[in-house]
């Protein structure tokens, strides 16, 4: 699949503003893929596609959990925001075609982490929190980190993520806990 199939697959699925943090992902996927000799066609395309099933109904991706072997069902007793990514992993899959499975490993994984994350999840994982647009407090201190250690970047975005969930009282997927002890 070439970028300008992606980009026209990816804008039907999504709103404007998401389509543009989409767009700013992907620049950020090639730039870090360039520092830490990843494959720029790999997180090109897998930072267009990351966020492809944002806005599907809740209802058709608990079903798809349901349903789907490859989709762990504890993911239905955590927070909805994090359906999307392993969901949309199974539904480019099905819907458009790409199969390179690092690619739809790097979808799968983009919003929890999960322990011994291959170089091109960890760069999606990473662009994704720290695109030009992400204005939450510890972003900068994480690009300034991404600038010289990728693993290191990707422990502090952890912490951070942590950190907030549990301030707010929130669940922590066990992935993302087993993403930080696998670096730490
Ligand atoms: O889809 P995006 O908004 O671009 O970014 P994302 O896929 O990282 O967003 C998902 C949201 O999920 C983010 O605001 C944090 C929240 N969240 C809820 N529970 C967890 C979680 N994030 C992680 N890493 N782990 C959780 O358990
Ligand atoms: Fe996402
Ligand atoms: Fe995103």
């Amino acid at each position: 699949m070439d970028r300008k199939t992606a980009l026209e697959i990816v804008k039907k699925q999504l709103t404007e503003q998401r389509y543009e943090h989409t767009v700013r992902v992907t620049d950020t996927a090639i730039q870090l893929a360039g520092k830490y000799g990843v494959d720029g066609e790999k997180a090109e395309l897998a930072g267009i596609l990351h966020d492809y099933a944002k806005f599907r109904p809740a209802e058709e991706m608990k079903e798809l959990i349901e349903q789907d072997s490859q989709l762990p069902d504890d993911l239905l007793t955590y927070n909805l925001e994090l359906w999307h990514a392993p969901v949309g992993a199974v539904m480019i899959e099905k819907e458009t075609g790409l199969s390179d499975w690092e690619i739809l490993q790097a979808i799968r994984s983009h919003t929890t982490g999960r322990a011994g994350m291959s170089s091109l999840e960890k760069v999606i994982f990473l662009a994704d929190y720290i695109e030009p647009g992400r204005h939450f407090p510890g972003v900068q201190e994480v690009r300034d980190i991404a600038e010289k250690n990728l693993d290191a970047a990707v422990i502090q975005a952890l912490r951070n993520t942590v950190g907030f969930l549990m301030g707010k009282g929130e669940k922590v997927y066990p992935d993302t806990i087993a993403a930080y002890n696998s670096l730490i």
